[in-house]
């Protein structure tokens, strides 16, 4: 196991299957930063070290951590196992690659038995996992929910300055 803290208590955690996922995980990081939300993050395999694992899952809540972020490739079982040892919401990242370019992974993650839940994002989408990780925290933590408003805002900002440019343009070549 490699583990990354961070030095604040972690309100999240973010496990990926391998070292080769870590490119694609970068982003849930990158997104909690930008959210202030303090995370630890290590790289654990459900299939290739079960037992360390088990009992990283079993630490989680005695270090603070409130939702986790799994992401895994090819026949990822990571994130539906540590949500079978977990009450803690977990949220699943399929990661592409491989012979099926992760389509496995993609059933894997989304298609778990009624009972055990996986959060399942699309394919690499691990920014959309660290939002969905926000959202969850902010139910209870009115400065976050803030936070998203004011993010939720850019976007609709963006998209009025984008459609202002492109008016403009077409007017200027009319
Ligand atoms: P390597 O590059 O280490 O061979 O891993 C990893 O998430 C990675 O995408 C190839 C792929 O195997 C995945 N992996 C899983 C699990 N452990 C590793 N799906 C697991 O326990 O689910």
């Amino acid at each position: 196991m490699s583990t990354i803290e961070s030095p604040d208590r972690p309100r999240v955690a973010v496990v990926y299957g391998s070292a080769s996922d870590a490119q694609t995980m970068s982003k849930a990081g990158a997104t909690l930063q930008r959210f202030g939300v303090a995370y630890e993050e290590a790289v654990l395999s459900a299939h290739r070290a079960p037992r360390t694992l088990a009992d990283w899952v079993e630490g989680l809540r005695g270090r603070g951590v409130e939702v986790v972020i799994a992401g895994a490739g090819l026949a990822a079982a990571l994130p539906g196992t540590v949500a079978a040892l977990t009450t803690l919401p977990v949220i699943g990242v399929p990661i592409s690659g491989g012979a099926l370019d992760g389509m496995d992974s993609m059933l894997a993650i989304a298609q778990m038995p009624p009972g055990v839940a996986v959060a399942t994002v699309g394919l690499n989408n691990a920014t959309n996992a660290a939002v969905l990780a926000v959202q969850i925290l902010a139910l209870a933590d009115q400065r976050l929910a803030g936070k998203l408003e004011t993010y939720k805002q850019d976007f609709e900002r963006a998209a009025a300055d984008g459609l202002a440019r492109s008016t403009a343009s077409a007017g200027a070549s009319a």
